[in-house]
């Protein structure tokens, strides 16, 4: 049974990576892969107790503020449930996992937005995933106030969507300092182009790195 691969999106509010991922499903598919070897997972949630998880951490609640750290304790308490019970048994049936965002969301958010230490952040996350890490990343890359724009056309806002549009500029630094460090393991797409565009250069990413090729 061959190994399965890990292909995360991550990018800001807008950025287009739900649309991408139905990208990256599609081109899975005609390259002969069966739709039961695809998995897709969303974070934070993705299993039952990781959803419970995710619906505390966008919640607008009057009575009780969140904190930075509980707000990143629980980012990791919901990853751990997903990597463990979903995307590893899913790997190692040799399937192939679609993340909509995993842990450089929480570098860019937590990190860069909320101002946790990377010091902290990264030893959270090498006790919970120790070397587990994505085969590939995608950084869908956009300027927040056009991402916002996009995104805020859908009623309600969240506790992240509340946030002002600063905290949104430190998330983006966040994600671009992150992929200057690691370009051997995050690809970067320019999402302020149309979606055609955008689209090709996603193939064009999964055909580089030999994404079931
Ligand atoms: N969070 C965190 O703080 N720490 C963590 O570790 C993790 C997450 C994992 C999850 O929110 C929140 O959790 C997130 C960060 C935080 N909050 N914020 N901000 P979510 O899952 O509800 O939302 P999201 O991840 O930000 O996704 P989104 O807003 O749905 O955006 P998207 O998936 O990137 O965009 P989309 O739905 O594909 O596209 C948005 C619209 O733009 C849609 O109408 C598209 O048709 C359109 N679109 C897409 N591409 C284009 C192009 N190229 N041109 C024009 N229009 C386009």
């Amino acid at each position: 049974m061959p190994k399965g691969r890990f292909i995360v999106v991550e990018g800001g509010e807008g950025a287009g990576k739900s649309t991408m991922i139905a990208e990256i499903v599609s081109y899975l598919r005609e390259h002969g892969v069966p739709d039961s070897a695809i998995v897709k997972t969303r974070e934070p949630g993705g299993t039952p107790i990781a959803e419970d998880i995710r619906k505390i951490l966008k919640d607008v609640r009057t009575d009780d503020r969140l904190c930075a750290e509980s707000e990143l304790l629980l980012m990791y308490a919901a990853r751990a449930q997903l990597v463990q019970t979903v995307i590893i048994p899913a790997l190692e049936a040799g399937q192939y996992v679609v993340g909509d965002r995993h842990d450089l969301s929480t570098l860019a958010y937590q990190g860069g937005g909320r101002g946790i230490s990377r010091q902290l952040i990264k030893s959270i996350r090498d006790a919970v995933l120790g070397d587990f890490y994505p085969d590939l990343t995608i950084l869908m890359d956009l300027d927040p106030a056009v991402g916002l724009a996009r995104a805020g056309k859908r009623g309600d806002l969240d506790r992240f969507e509340k946030e002002q549009l600063d905290f949104f500029v430190r998330v983006r630094n966040t994600f671009l300092s992150e992929y200057e460090a690691h370009r051997d393991r995050i690809s970067l797409v320019r999402a302020d182009r149309d979606i055609e565009t955008v689209r090709a250069d996603i193939r064009q990413i999964l055909e580089s790195k030999c994404i079931a090729g």
